[in-house]
């Protein structure tokens, strides 16, 4: 190819590995240099798993041919570069160094801290730093400061409806929501049936690019957390496709009822595991609501399964971005429930008697995810009622999931779980004792403690930590009118009784390990 003068320098980041990116909208190819990094900061900022280091990756690389057999100039810096400086401004300088660019031009980064670095180019390199919005989005950050204008609480449902009116997705020509209502939600919390089982997922052997990035993660990176193989997430946008086919033709159909269903080895059920395609660029948030959508017109889905789908990207993916984005820097070091608690080791180990959190830690460590109910009212619920620190939460949750990035991590985190924000993104705190997880779970059959029982060695450990979290925070809670009236059952109880839950309670959360160092972060 032949040289060019100054050419237009364009970063493409590990989760932008989208066709139809802003960063290169309307660029010829002829005048532009696209630089791809491998830095190590980015796998240690959090020791992420091992999976999602081998995702993206490999799934950069991939990107990285695909682009140039289109006839796009790549400059890839790979991890194994012996002049590697680790980090992205590091390598922008030396990309800056070869090419001499007249302007870097890229979509800004999903990440705040990522973001930061990103503004501090403008000052430091001779050329302009164009920093473009994210068009994958369908919210814009001022969208989302339109809404939240004059808001108390952010509720994600009136930020839904106008998602919907945006979009026409699953909208009448009268304006009015397709089915007469605008979410289905109460149809969809069926507990799982005996012998439930799901139709599999596909998962994508690798090929000889994944498998040399296999092998450098392990001799990198084999201190993280995780296993490193069975690796069977996509990393091409054709494998991203036929999964979400797969997905569209075996599970949406029941992928409303069984939503908020767990069963002890059925690790995704009736999900659709496309976070990580999604969240990487592989895969267009309109394009895959609108496929859903035309699987319900065609008579092939239900409303409820549809419905609740394109709810979950059009309504809370959008939503949690834009909150992001709306309330950092402070959401990552909110601690409205003043939570002080160091995580547990076993959420690193596994090793709890508790069957239903040692049951999705396994599938944590094994496949680097874990569905949604789980992720919220096991892992999450446990952190909130046992008052396990936000910012050890936070860690945990970025460092152990293939499709973990901050921008929707910690709104989840810090905002639906641990109601650390003060209860800006969900009206109350989603605190539950093990009667919810035995309703919707077959967990509790066979473990070590009995949910049926409320104090002493044998209970079940969420039905003290339930009382004792109410109790500790009643001056915080009491005033909520979705969770207020509690407290006329805990003070109907007598304090003999109260004192044996939070005693029992209390002996639970001294006898807890906690977390050692150098799990999350380098020491
Ligand atoms: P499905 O159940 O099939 O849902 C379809 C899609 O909807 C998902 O792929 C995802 O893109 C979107 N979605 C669903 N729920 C949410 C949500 N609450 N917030 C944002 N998007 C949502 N999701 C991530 O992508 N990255 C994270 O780091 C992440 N951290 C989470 C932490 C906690 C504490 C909780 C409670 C949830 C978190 N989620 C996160 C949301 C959700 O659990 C995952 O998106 C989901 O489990 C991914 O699996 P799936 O693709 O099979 O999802
Ligand atoms: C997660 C990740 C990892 C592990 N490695 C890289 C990398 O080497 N190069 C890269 O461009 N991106 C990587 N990523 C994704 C980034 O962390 C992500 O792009 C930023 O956090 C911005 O959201
Ligand atoms: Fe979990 Fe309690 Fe059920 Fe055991 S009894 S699986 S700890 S909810």
């Amino acid at each position: 190819m032949a040289p060019m003068t100054s050419p237009v320098l364009v970063p493409i980041l590990g989760d932008q590995l989208s066709r139809n990116l802003s960063s290169l909208a309307g660029l010829s190819r002829k005048d532009a240099v696209i630089l791809m990094m491998e830095v190590g900061d980015e796998a240690t900022y959090v020791k992420h798993h091992k999976q999602k280091i081998v995702l993206v990756l490999s799934a950069m690389r991939h990107f990285a041919e695909a682009l140039r057999s289109e006839g796009w100039r790549v400059d890839y810096v790979p991890l194994d570069d012996s002049d590697n400086t680790g980090s992205f401004t590091g390598e922008v300088a030396r990309a800056v160094e070869r090419h001499g660019p007249s302007e870097i031009r890229v979509t800004e980064s999903g990440e705040w801290r990522v973001h930061e670095a990103m503004l501090e180019w403008e000052g430091r390199f001779a050329c302009p730093v164009r920093i473009l919005p994210d068009t994958r989005f369908i919210a814009s950050h001022a969208d989302f400061r339109r809404f939240a204008e004059g808001r108390k609480h952010l509720t994600m449902e009136h930020f839904y409806r106008e998602m919907r009116r945006k979009t026409g997705l699953l909208m009448r020509p009268d304006g009015k929501p397709e089915g007469g209502a605008w979410n289905y939600d109460a149809e969809n919390r069926a507990p799982p049936k005996a012998g439930l089982r799901a139709p599999l997922a596909p998962k994508f052997a690798p090929d000889v690019i994944t498998q040399e990035v296999i092998a450098l993660v392990g001799q990198r990176f084999g201190d993280h957390f995780g296993d490193l193989e069975p690796f069977g997430w996509p990393v091409t946008r054709a494998e991203a496709l036929e999964a979400a086919e797969a997905f569209f033709a075996r599970r949406l159909a029941l992928f409303g009822p069984y939503q908020d269903a767990m069963v002890a080895g059925q690790d995704d059920l009736y999900h659709s595991l496309l976070s990580t395609s999604l969240n990487i660029g592989l895969l267009d948030p309109l394009e895959l609501c609108r496929r859903a959508e035309a699987e319900y017109r065609a008579g092939r889905a239900p409303l409820n399964s549809v419905e609740g789908f394109i709810r979950q990207i059009i309504g809370w993916r959008e939503y949690v971005r834009g909150f992001y984005w709306h309330q950092m820097p402070g959401l990552a070091k909110a601690n409205e429930l003043a939570a002080h608690r160091p995580l547990p080791e076993f959420f690193w180990t596994g090793a709890t008697d508790m069957r239903c959190l040692a049951d999705c830690i396994r599938t944590t460590r094994e496949d680097a995810h874990a569905h949604h109910i789980q992720r919220l009212m096991v892992l999450g619920n446990f952190c909130l009622i046992a008052g396990i620190d936000p910012q050890a939460v936070a860690d945990w949750y970025l460092a152990v999931y293939a499709d973990a990035f901050e921008w929707v991590e910690l709104p989840n985190v810090a905002g639906m779980v641990l109601y650390a924000d003060g209860g800006r993104l969900a009206t109350k705190p989603y605190a539950a004792s093990g009667n919810y997880i035995n309703k919707m779970s077959d967990y509790c059959g066979r473990c070590r403690y009995k949910v049926s029982q409320k104090t002493g060695p044998n209970a079940c450990p969420f039905n003290p930590l339930y009382w004792h979290f109410m109790a500790r925070n009643r001056s915080r809670l009491e005033g909520n009118h979705r969770i207020g009236r509690i407290y006329a059952t805990w003070d109907r109880m007598g304090a003999a009784r109260q004192r044996e839950y939070l005693d029992s309670a209390e002996k639970f959360l001294d006898s807890l390990e906690p977390a050692r160092e150098g799990w999350a972060r380098n020491e």
